[in-house]
């Protein structure tokens, strides 16, 4: 495909995200393969920054066997997290759950059909040029969460159309940092309070409850076997993009159990034994901020 098709296929998701209608799979109408589709998402995310958003991280996709068997995909794929797509904390104390982060109000009504996962995040204390730098460079590990709102119907799509839409992203939330020892306080890094600790996260119990009640349990082991390996998988690719992990960014090291749908007024929390909790409150019902667009 030329360079202006792949500008119209930005336009079908940009379009499809902003007027909440989701469109039928590109690959059904367009010759897109994998390299054109990592442009295509490239394309979208130059339009977000050019609208002056800034790019916070990169998400692992597929890294679960959970999620693959879900949307019948098998190949690990990554797409790029904005700061626009975080969910901003509201509090770093929920009441009666210790080491939870609570989140704002979470408009969900401006989604087309949102889902929520739970993940492991890593946070990079410097600039990372390899696989196993980057494992040296990561300064804090976090529970989290993932809103995943793909512009595609009843979000069926082949490989190529879900790289093209950025992997699905919508939105991400995570819970307490936990600050690995060596590079504490890494300047630039965000400002989310932390606790001194090294969890052990290859191999931990993770829940996710909707209104209180457990819907999902997983264990971070189902990413690829150990979060670590999709951490460096996440570097590889980033630097075989030209794009290398920076300081201060996030990895999303992919969706531990099958997502769930994301309703208004629901609440949502992720919680991964020895990291605490990350928890989601969906608005009521109002609009959601301008954070939709691919
Ligand atoms: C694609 C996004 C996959 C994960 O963590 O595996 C993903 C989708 O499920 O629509 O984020
Ligand atoms: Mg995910």
């Amino acid at each position: 495909m030329d360079a202006n098709s792949e500008a119209e296929l930005a336009d079908i998701l940009q379009r499809a995200a902003s007027s909440r209608t989701a469109v039928g799979k590109l690959t059904d109408r367009y010759p897109l393969d994998l390299d054109g589709a990592y442009r295509v998402q490239r394309l979208g995310i130059d339009r977000r920054v050019a609208r002056g958003e800034r790019i916070a991280g990169v998400k692992m996709g597929f890294t679960s066997k959970a999620k693959m068997a879900q949307m019948g995909l098998h190949d690990v794929i990554w797409g790029i997290l904005t700061d626009a797509m975080a969910v901003p904390v509201a509090s770093y104390a929920v009441p009666g759950v210790p080491g939870a982060t609570r989140s704002d109000p979470y408009g969900v009504s401006g989604l087309i059909h949102p889902k929520v996962e739970p993940e492991i995040v890593f946070r990079l204390g410097r600039r990372a040029s390899s696989a196993d730098d980057a494992v040296a460079a990561v300064d804090a590990v976090a529970v989290g969460y993932e809103i995943l709102d793909s512009r595609f119907e009843n979000y069926k799509f082949a490989l190529p159309d879900v790289v093209a839409d950025n992997a699905s992203a919508a939105g991400y939330g995570i819970g307490p940092w936990h600050l690995l020892p060596g590079i504490e306080g890494a300047p630039g890094a965000p400002s989310a309070p932390g606790t001194p600790s090294t969890p052990e996260i290859s191999d931990l119990s993770v829940t996710l409850a909707v209104n209180g009640e457990t819907v999902k349990t997983g264990s971070s082991a189902a990413i690829l076997g150990d979060p670590w390996e999709s951490l460096r998988s996440a570097a590889r690719l980033a630097a075989e993009a030209g794009l290398p992990l920076e300081e201060g960014w996030i990895v999303l090291a992919g969706g531990i159990t099958e997502a769930v749908p994301l309703t208004p007024g629901a609440v949502v929390t992720v919680t991964a034994e020895a990291l605490g909790t990350a928890e989601l409150r969906c608005a009521p019902s109002c609009p959601s901020p301008a954070s939709s667009a691919p």
